[in-house]
C-alpha cells in the first residue's frame, strides 16, 4: 500500500521491517571495510552527515567536486561489494513502486547522528536519470523535506521512520530534497543514530 509523495515518489513505510536482521550485519561488513568518514563539499564545508559506500561505484565528494568513484579515496581500494539482501531489497521496493528490473550499481550509506542534517539539494551526479532512487531509513526518525524543482518551492515535511523505503522516479527524481537537523530520540536498536542508504543506477 505505497503511499504516494509525487506521480512517481512513493513512501513504503515498514517494508524493511522483515530484513532488519540481515540488513544490520551486512552494514557492519561494509563499515569495518570503508568506515563512515565526513567528506568535505566543493564550497569548503564538511558534512554534518558520515558515509561511506558499497557496490561498484561509490559516491564522493572534496574541493574538486561531486563524483562517483570506483575506489574508496580513504584507501585506494575498490568499495566494499554490494551485499546480497541490499540488491534484493532494492529490488522488490522498486518494483513495488512500479518501476521493474532496478539494477542499482551504487548504494551510498549516510549516519546522522543528533544534530546532523542535509540541506536542500537535487541528486543529478547519475548517467542514468530515467532510473529510480530507492531510500531506506533505519534507527532514529528524520524529517525529510521534499521540495519542488526549484530550490525556493516550499517543501513539504515527512516523517520518515525506522524500515521505511522511501522510491523516486520520473519526474520526482529531480525534485530538492533535504533532512531537517536529528533530533536525539534514541532508538531501541541502533541507538543515537539514523542510517540511509540509497541504492542508485549510477554509472
Ligand atoms: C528525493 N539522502 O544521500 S534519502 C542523499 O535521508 C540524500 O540521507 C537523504 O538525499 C537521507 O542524496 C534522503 C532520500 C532521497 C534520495 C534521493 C532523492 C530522496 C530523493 C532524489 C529525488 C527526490
Ligand atoms: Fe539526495
Amino acid at each position: 500500500q505505497p503511499e504516494p509523495m509525487g506521480p512517481r515518489a512513493f513512501l513504503l513505510r515498514g517494508f524493511a521491517l522483515p530484513r532488519v536482521d540481515e540488513l544490520l550485519p551486512a552494514i557492519a561488513r561494509v563499515t569495518d571495510a570503508a568506515p563512515f568518514r565526513h567528506m568535505v563539499t566543493p564550497g569548503g564545508f564538511t558534512m554534518s552527515v558520515a558515509l561511506t559506500n558499497c557496490g561498484t561505484l561509490g559516491w564522493t565528494t572534496d574541493r574538486h567536486g561531486y563524483r562517483y568513484s570506483r575506489t574508496d579515496p580513504a584507501t585506494g581500494l575498490p568499495w566494499p561489494a554490494m551485499p546480497e539482501a541490499f540488491a534484493a531489497l532494492a529490488r522488490e521496493a522498486a518494483e513495488a513502486a512500479g518501476f521493474p528490473r532496478f539494477e542499482p550499481d551504487a548504494c551510498l550509506i549516510n549516519r546522522y547522528l543528533p544534530g546532523a542534517r542535509m540541506s536542500l539539494h537535487q541528486d543529478k551526479n547519475e548517467r542514468d536519470l530515467d532510473a529510480p532512487i530507492v531510500s531506506v531509513s533505519l534507527g532514529m526518525p528524520a524529517i525529510f523535506l521534499f521540495g519542488g524543482h526549484r530550490r525556493s518551492d516550499k517543501p513539504a515535511r515527512i516523517g520518515l521512520h525506522h524500515g521505511d523505503i522511501a522510491v523516486w522516479g520520473g519526474p520526482d527524481r529531480l525534485r530538492y530534497h533535504g533532512v531537517m537537523p536529528l533530533s536525539d530520540v534514541p532508538h531501541p536498536v541502533l541507538g543515537s543514530q539514523r542510517i540511509n542508504f540509497t541504492f542508485r543506477k549510477a554509472g
